[in-house]
């Protein structure tokens, strides 16, 4: 197993070291923290239904009933309790541009208490393994494009969620602390815009393509004009949660680095959101007005991220059609409107 940067031997005893670096070779046993959420229930889904799991795998999905990550005690006594050799850590205070202009500290403050409470019970159970998650909205707001993994820490933000790339930032931060440290292999993916099944359908907290299938359905059910938030022409990439999933599994098993690694569409897939809603539209047959509401704000006009870090490793990984994706996101939604978060 090799690591892209080795820690300084003369900085860490030798028995952390090879303790940490040795080839985890026994099964695995995973906790995925946020396992009931949009991306949780997304690798439940092809670890149960597409065999992405091993023989003599156990895996754990957590939800916040299961323990609140806020707090240390119940997050050790979770850790103590499953004993996981590998974790993917997903849990997190999440929320679309609306959610996140209303409530930049909440996002901070939650976000930090859950990372670090998350990475320490890792830690001190031995955890081989950790992956978290950051987003492609962290980067800076003023910056070259397409963005990559090296300009995380270039500049400030976007002011409208500066409270959760603030704390997302910080997860790279303390993956770097607990491999120089410890030795630990603890990294982080950096996934663009998801969207898919058990998405939070919410209109005011959730994302936009979510909160886009909601609105369109109730306007073709109740005979009303659509209403887009903002102008339409910002720009965004957006990843199928099962495609996300299926990159998250490689990562557990084959990215040894420490520094993070982009998991998103191509630049070529970036849309604007006039085009995601007009997608919305067709999905859901809708033929009503489409209204733009350019008195709500457009948030970021662009954060272009590159996967050719990815790609690199995985030449020949496919995506699903974006209109395929969306239209599957849809039919779920429409079969689970009564339970579906919204
Ligand atoms: P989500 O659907 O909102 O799910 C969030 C998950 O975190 C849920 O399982 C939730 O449990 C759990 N959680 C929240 N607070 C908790 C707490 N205090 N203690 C324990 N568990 C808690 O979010 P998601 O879209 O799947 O996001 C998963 C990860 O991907 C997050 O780290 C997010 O930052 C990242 N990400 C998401 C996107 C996106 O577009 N969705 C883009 C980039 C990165 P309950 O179900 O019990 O509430
Ligand atoms: O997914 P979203 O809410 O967040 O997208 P971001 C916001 C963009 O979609 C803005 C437009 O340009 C909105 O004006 N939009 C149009 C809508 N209609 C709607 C609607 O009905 N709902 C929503 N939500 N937007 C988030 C970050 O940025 O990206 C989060 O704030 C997170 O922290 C997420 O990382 C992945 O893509 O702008």
């Amino acid at each position: 197993m090799f690591y892209s940067r080795q820690p300084n031997p003369d900085w860490l005893p030798v028995s952390v070291l090879m303790e940490s670096l040795r080839d985890h070779t026994g099964p695995f046993r995973v906790l995925v923290t946020g396992g009931s959420g949009l991306v949780g229930r997304a690798i439940q889904h092809v670890v149960k239904e597409e065999g992405a799991g091993k023989e003599g795998e156990e895996w754990i999905f957590l939800s916040s009933k299961d323990a609140n990550l806020m707090t240390m005690e119940e997050t050790q006594a979770a850790f103590r309790k499953h004993r996981p050799t590998h974790v993917i850590h997903l849990a997190a205070m999440v929320g679309g541009l609306f959610k996140n202009m209303r409530a930049n500290l909440d996002f901070w403050r939650n976000n930090i208490h859950i990372n670090d409470n998350v990475l320490q019970a890792a830690h001190e159970v031995g955890v081989v393994k950790v992956v978290s998650c950051l987003s492609t909205c962290i980067f800076p707001d003023k910056t070259n494009y397409p963005i990559d993994e090296t300009m995380i820490h270039n500049g400030p933000p976007h002011q409208s969620n500066f409270g959760y790339s603030y704390a997302k930032r910080m997860l790279d931060v303390h993956n770097r602390a607990y491999f120089q440290q410890y030795g630990r292999c603890y990294t982080a993916v950096i996934p663009t815009n998801v969207f898919g099944p058990h998405d939070n359908f919410s209109i005011e907290d959730g994302h936009v393509l979510p909160g886009l299938i909601h609105k369109t359905y109730s306007a073709k059910k109740e005979c009303k004009p659509l209403i887009v938030w903002g102008s339409g022409s910002p720009r965004r990439q957006f990843i199928y949660s099962l495609d996300l999933a299926r990159l998250f599994l490689w990562v557990l098993r084959e990215y040894h680095e420490v520094d993070p690694i982009i998991l998103s569409v191509g630049e070529e897939d970036e849309v604007s959101i006039k085009e995601a809603a007009e997608a919305v539209a067709q999905a859901l047959d809708f033929k009503g007005e489409v209204v733009y509401d350019t008195s709500k704000a457009d948030g970021q006009f662009k954060k272009t991220a590159s996967n050719s870090k990815l790609l690199r490793y995985l030449p020949n990984f496919t995506f699903t059609p974006f209109n395929q994706a969306l239209k599957d996101t849809c039919e779920w939604f429409v079969a689970n409107y009564d339970t579906a978060r919204k």
